[in-house]
């Protein structure tokens, strides 16, 4: 396998300093040398550097609306260089309005995708639906054909092409869903597996019927958006929004070694691992260390141990 790791240190689309500094963290807690140690190219694109706006005046409640459109447009052009590549796409946010340019782009190199959104947020709102005008509760709804009717028009938002089917959509972790995205998501009939069903089947079970649904019609490149969020903050604190409730370690990291042994990942988003939210040193490493084990549960790591066919035991 081989990967490419995107930076993308923007943190416009919600309101709290430090999520642009996720990039940089999760590459020094080594997740080049431990991607390479289990046996994948790596190739580091290296940071994006984002255009400012100096005045991102609200467009109705919509805040920053420019810079996020801005930043989304080179990410996606920077997931497409990656794909032309032919690598697996991993864009270390930065926070989760970065999985606009990200799905964009990854769809623009290698059409129809299915998309796993692992949060225990819905972020689907739309710039009329949003409580907060924050954007990284909104990225969904600018890339689903079935919510364009909604949308309006936004400054540097025009290059964006809707892209993703409902019917394509799995959500598993919520438990933090506004009502008019809970209306949007029974509306749309969106495939759901909140923290309730976690708990009804158990992540082995939620996983196969993630895979079955996705699977049903034709087998499309996998593009998993993971909010470190998902997991428990009582195991990643260090995040901008956290809710009780949420996935364990094991569940988290589960998550990503099923999807790893479809062979159909093809990107993935890690976002909202912000490290000044962390209280301690402790609560920083803890979020950084696993959102580096999601990441290489992803490309092939699986916890009962690996070796590669060339290893001989001395
Ligand atoms: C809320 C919070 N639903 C919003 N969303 C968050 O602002 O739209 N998403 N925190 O990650
Ligand atoms: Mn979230
Ligand atoms: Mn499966
Ligand atoms: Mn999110």
């Amino acid at each position: 396998r081989s990967v490419g790791i995107i930076g993308a240190g923007f943190s416009k689309g919600q309101p709290r300093d430090g999520v642009e500094r996720g990039p940089d963290l999760i590459r020094a807690a080594g997740l080049r040398d431990k991607l390479q140690g289990q046996g994948c190219a790596v190739k580091d694109y290296g940071n994006l550097a984002f255009e400012e706006f100096a005045n991102d005046e609200p467009v109705g409640r919509v805040k920053n609306v420019r810079s996020v459109g801005s930043a989304n447009q080179r990410l996606s052009e920077a997931v497409q260089a990656v794909k032309r590549d032919g690598h697996t796409s991993v864009m270390l946010g930065g926070d989760h309005s970065l999985a606009i340019g990200s799905i964009h782009g990854h769809s623009a190199a290698v059409g129809e995708l299915s998309v796993v959104w692992v949060d225990a947020h819905a972020d689907i709102n739309t710039p009329l639906t949003s409580p907060t005008g924050n954007i990284h509760g909104q990225p969904l709804s600018y890339v689903l054909y079935e919510l364009q009717s909604k949308i309006p028009v936004l400054p540097n938002f025009s290059w964006i092409k809707p892209c993703v089917s409902a019917k394509d959509l799995v959500y598993i972790g919520l438990r933090d869903v506004d009502p008019s995205e809970h209306h949007l998501l029974k509306l749309l009939g969106v495939k759901v597996f909140s923290m309730t069903e976690v708990d009804q089947l158990g992540v082995s079970k939620v996983m196969e019927e993630t895979c079955d649904y996705l699977s049903a019609r034709v087998k499309k490149p996998i593009h998993l958006s993971y909010d470190i969020d998902a997991i428990d903050p009582s195991v990643t604190p260090a995040t901008g929004t956290p809710v009780v409730g949420g996935l364990s370690y094991r569940e988290g990291v589960y998550i990503s070694e099923h999807l790893s042994q479809t062979g159909l990942l093809s990107a993935v988003d890690l976002v909202e691992v912000n490290p000044l939210r962390g209280r301690t040193e402790q609560d920083v490493q803890s979020t950084v260390h696993t959102a580096v084990d999601v990441l290489l549960g992803c490309f092939g790591r699986r916890r009962e141990g690996n070796h590669s066919p060339s290893h001989r035991v001395p």
